[in-house]
């Protein structure tokens, strides 16, 4: 069986305590390859290679980087179908999602930041007569990129690009969930030419290589997405090294439907920002809620949809649902839909684990489940379930669903419907989130600031405010 390894000083090493993890297939419930379980020595050696490349990766033309980056895109797209299949694997996730989405997506992470390495400017400011004030922006030194499993290697891409095309050097940890596409990803690294030590990728678990990445004294800028719990850990290891921190975290995101929506719009998109990836995007939109004079019409029509969705084998075409990252979170999904039971919700689909035969006999597949008659207030409704579970309510009144969309402790992404364009405003402006979608869903501009308010996180990812993130401003002033 296929061991990954860990990608250090430019060469692909064997974890130095010499254990692995086993690393499942989530569709068959089969380990089908091991990964590296690497402790704070790996990343340590990681940090050291990291920090003796800044001097040259920082000072080599911002051209230069540029071109290493376009490269590692290229290959990206060359072995698009190879890193898809690899994808789908590792996640769950339909190969033609991993195909159309994760991985276009993560070439296109590459090249976006390779294009900005050339076009990054910092600013001048004349005081009147008095002064010119210049800033210059140096990169940090050897940032710490931490990553989750659902967008295994977009997300990966995402935040390690803006780190090298700031000229920072990069320690680089993968879920240990999802190793596989960083794996593959390190090898094109090295046929790009990567010079040794820019990027290390470290395999393992969080509380071991995660914690180590928050901990070393050589790291001193962290970019991390993942759970708002394991958010909470880093930064109260990292603040207090005054460590630069970007922290996404979960979301709890509303839908809200107003009765003067393009209704086949807002439906089929529902039904994507719902049961996307099998819900495990951080910016579906868990929480629909729905004018009431639209709300049974709605109701009847998502429900039709959503038990037309095909929940099967990943590498079958005509899936819409593949598997759930695993067992654990399967079972933890499983707990919610549970709980809303409790609660006094009704399952109007779904609602159950999905058998399937043949080679996914052993998987991890859920129905997509919608969920109503339950208070804004609940357990289910306020925690992050992410798993193909929403909840529909009915609402009278704009100041009504601006108050439960504001109602959780969430603040990441808002969807909203309707074709009243001052309306489309009013609401967008008092809803507390740091992406409001009007009449879409997931529709990305690269160059806008990404990121989530209250525990959706700290700072923002994407354009400049990333290059910036990795970079040290400081402000030289002349007197005239
Ligand atoms: O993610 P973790 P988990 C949410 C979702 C999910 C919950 C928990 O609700 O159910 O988080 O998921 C690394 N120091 N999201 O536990 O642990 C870990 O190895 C440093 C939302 O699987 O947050 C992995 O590389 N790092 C989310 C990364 O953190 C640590 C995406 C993310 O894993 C660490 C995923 C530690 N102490 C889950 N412990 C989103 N915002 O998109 C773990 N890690």
């Amino acid at each position: 069986m296929e061991k990954i390894l860990n990608y250090i000083d430019g060469e692909l090493r064997a974890p130095l305590s010499k254990n692995y993890l086993e690393n499942y297939n989530p569709a068959e419930g089969k380990v089908y390859s091991y990964l590296p379980d690497s402790d704070a020595d790996d990343v340590h050696e990681a940090t050291l290679a990291a920090q003796s490349a800044f001097r040259s990766w920082s000072s080599l033309p911002a051209e230069k980087r540029s071109a290493y980056l376009q490269k590692i895109a290229d290959l990206i797209n060359r072995d698009l179908d190879q890193l898809a299949l690899a994808e789908s694997r590792d996640q769950g996730k339909p190969v033609k999602l991993a195909k159309a989405m994760d991985i276009p997506r993560a070439a296109a992470n590459m090249s976006f930041y390779a294009s900005a390495a050339i076009h990054f400017a910092s600013e001048a400011h004349i005081t009147d007569t008095q002064a010119i004030n210049y800033t210059v922006r140096n990169p940090i030194g050897a940032a710490g990129c931490i990553s989750p499993w659902n967008l295994p290697l977009y997300l990966f891409t995402w935040k390690i690009a803006p780190a090298l095309a700031a000229g920072c050097t990069v320690v680089a940890k993968p879920s240990e969930l999802t190793p596989m596409t960083a794996y593959l990803f390190s090898k094109l690294c090295m046929e790009a030419g990567l010079p040794k030590g820019v990027l290390n990728i470290v395999h393992g678990l969080g509380s071991k290589v995660g914690q180590a990445i928050s901990e070393h004294v050589g790291i001193t800028v962290i970019s991390f997405t993942g759970g708002t719990v394991t958010g909470k850990k880093i930064a109260a290891t990292a603040a207090p090294m005054f460590k630069k921190l970007s922290l996404e975290l979960g979301g709890k995101n509303p839908n809200i439907i107003f009765a003067d929506c393009d209704f086949e719009q807002a439906i089929s998109t529902s039904i994507h920002s719902s049961f996307a990836n099998q819900g495990e995007i951080c910016l579906c939109g868990s929480r629909i809620f729905v004018e009431r004079s639209l709300y049974k019409k709605y109701v009847d029509e998502l429900v039709k949809r959503t038990k037309a969705l095909i929940v099967g084998d990943p590498f079958d075409e005509a899936t819409n649902l593949g598997a759930m990252v695993s067992e654990a979170h399967m079972n933890k999904v499983l707990s919610y839909i549970a709980l809303a039971k409790q609660e006094g919700g009704k399952i109007l689909a779904g609602g159950n684990q999905v058998k399937l035969t043949g080679r996914c006999a052993g998987g991890y597949f859920l129905e997509p489940t919608i969920i109503v008659g339950l208070d804004p207030q609940c357990r289910t409704n306020q925690e992050e379930i992410f798993g193909p579970v929403v909840t529909i309510m009915p609402f009278d009144t704009e100041e009504e669903v601006i108050m439960y969309a504001n109602s959780t402790s969430y603040g990441l992404s808002a969807t909203l419907w309707t074709e009243n364009l001052k309306r489309a405003h009013r609401v967008s402006a008092q809803i507390k989130s740091g992406i409001i979608w009007v009449n879409c869903w997931l529709f990305r501009d690269l160059r806008t600031p990404f990121g989530g308010m209250k525990q959706s996180g700290v700072g923002r990812e994407g354009g400049w405010e990333a290059m910036r993130f990795f970079t040290e401003a400081k402000n030289v002033c002349i007197k005239l």
